[in-house]
């Protein structure tokens, strides 16, 4: 028992108290030495780092255990920083995220994942032509964007080849941001608006093989060096040239940029109606006095949107915009 100097309020302030029994050869190292780094790239268990403009590699330490790193983590480190061949740094904490972009277990891939973290946009990268546009690629990477608090913005490539205003149609009672880019043909090459959506925060590239993902991020970026494919003109898919998702800084500091690996197919599962419906924030209140358990999809007995829309206190389009997110949900996991 204290003898009066310290009171019990003191006392949380104390580390964990020392076990007599624990040698002292197997306590916890305290990591006051450690840097902050990001992590660039992941591959087979080693991960790139940056770290003051230079790329170090590093592995797991044991202390984080089974706990997943991805592309994106804030990282504390230790050991060599050095950089230079050969050298090896230890992982040894995750900062919390502030976002993660997860796929549910499907097909595919038997594992839930997280496939990249604290990214604030989601760029849903779709060509116009070259391989095609799939409508129900864009509705899904909106439900994926909403559902994990990051911003959307539509990326529709290859503006050289198609129009743009079919696909625009359908998004404009959704309220996503879109940007109209081409670097390719007559008149190629102006990212200005792009560029601007991209200022300050990260930004994460989806989308189909063969889109131009990695030709944007090469156009941004100078020294970038992405590989970049070829679309094959008789099935219109791309080859997956890009095999991991990689983070890169914009020129003058402005920004991050997470270019990915196309994707084949995108688990939503673990999606709730109810986080998506907070996306929407003019029709949330609406479904106050719906029965419990409704889903809020299309033919529901009593569902408040269709009562909304009927009083005329919603916006028809936008319920329909809703309930089309809803339904991409639910749907097979192809894109
Ligand atoms: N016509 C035209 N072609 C483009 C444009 N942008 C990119 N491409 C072409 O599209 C093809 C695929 O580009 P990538 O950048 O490799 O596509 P990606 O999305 O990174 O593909 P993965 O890495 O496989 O996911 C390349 O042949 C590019 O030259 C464009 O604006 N117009
Ligand atoms: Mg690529
Ligand atoms: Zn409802």
């Amino acid at each position: 028992m204290t003898t009066g100097r310290y009171s019990d309020h003191d006392h949380e302030h104390y580390e964990r108290p020392r076990r007599r029994t624990r040698p002292r050869t197997k306590d916890r190292p305290t990591y006051d030495d450690a840097v902050d780094a990001r992590v660039v790239t992941v591959d087979r268990g080693r991960f790139t780092l940056l770290f003051e403009g230079r790329r170090v590699m590093a592995m797991k330490s044991r202390p984080l255990g089974r706990k997943g790193v991805v592309v994106g983590d804030h990282v504390r480190v230790v050991g060599d920083m050095s950089g230079v061949d050969g050298s090896l740094a230890r992982i040894v904490e995750v900062v919390p995220r502030t976002t993660t972009l997860r796929r549910t277990a499907d097909d595919d891939d038997p594992v839930e994942r997280v496939i990249v973290s604290n990214a604030d946009q989601l760029v849903v990268v779709t060509a116009l032509a070259d391989p095609e546009p799939r409508p129900r690629l864009i509705d899904r990477a909106l439900v994926a964007a909403y559902d994990a608090g990051m911003a959307p913005l539509l990326c529709l490539t290859k503006a050289d080849l198609a129009d743009p205003e079919t696909l625009l149609s359908t998004y404009r009672s959704l309220g996503v941001p879109w940007v109209v880019t081409q670097l390719r043909g007559e008149g190629a090459g102006d990212l200005g608006e792009l560029l601007d959506r991209l200022r300050g925060r990260t930004s994460v590239l989806v989308g189909h093989s063969g889109v131009g993902k990695s030709t944007l991020v090469n156009a941004l970026i100078p020294d970038a060096h992405r590989e970049v494919g070829i679309v094959n003109a008789v099935t219109g898919r791309g080859r997956h040239t890009s095999t991991s998702a990689y983070l890169l800084e914009l020129p003058r500091g402005d920004g991050w940029i997470i270019d990915t690996p196309g994707i084949r197919s995108f688990g939503l599962a673990h999606v709730q109606p109810e986080n998506l419906i907070e996306a929407f924030p003019d029709l949330d209140e609406m479904i106050e006095t719906c029965p419990r358990g409704c889903s809020h999809g299309t033919g529901e007995p009593e569902c408040g949107l269709d009562e909304a829309v009927l009083a005329g206190q919603a916006d028809p389009d936008r319920v329909e915009s809703f309930r089309r997110l809803l339904a991409a949900r639910e749907a097979s996991s192809d894109w």
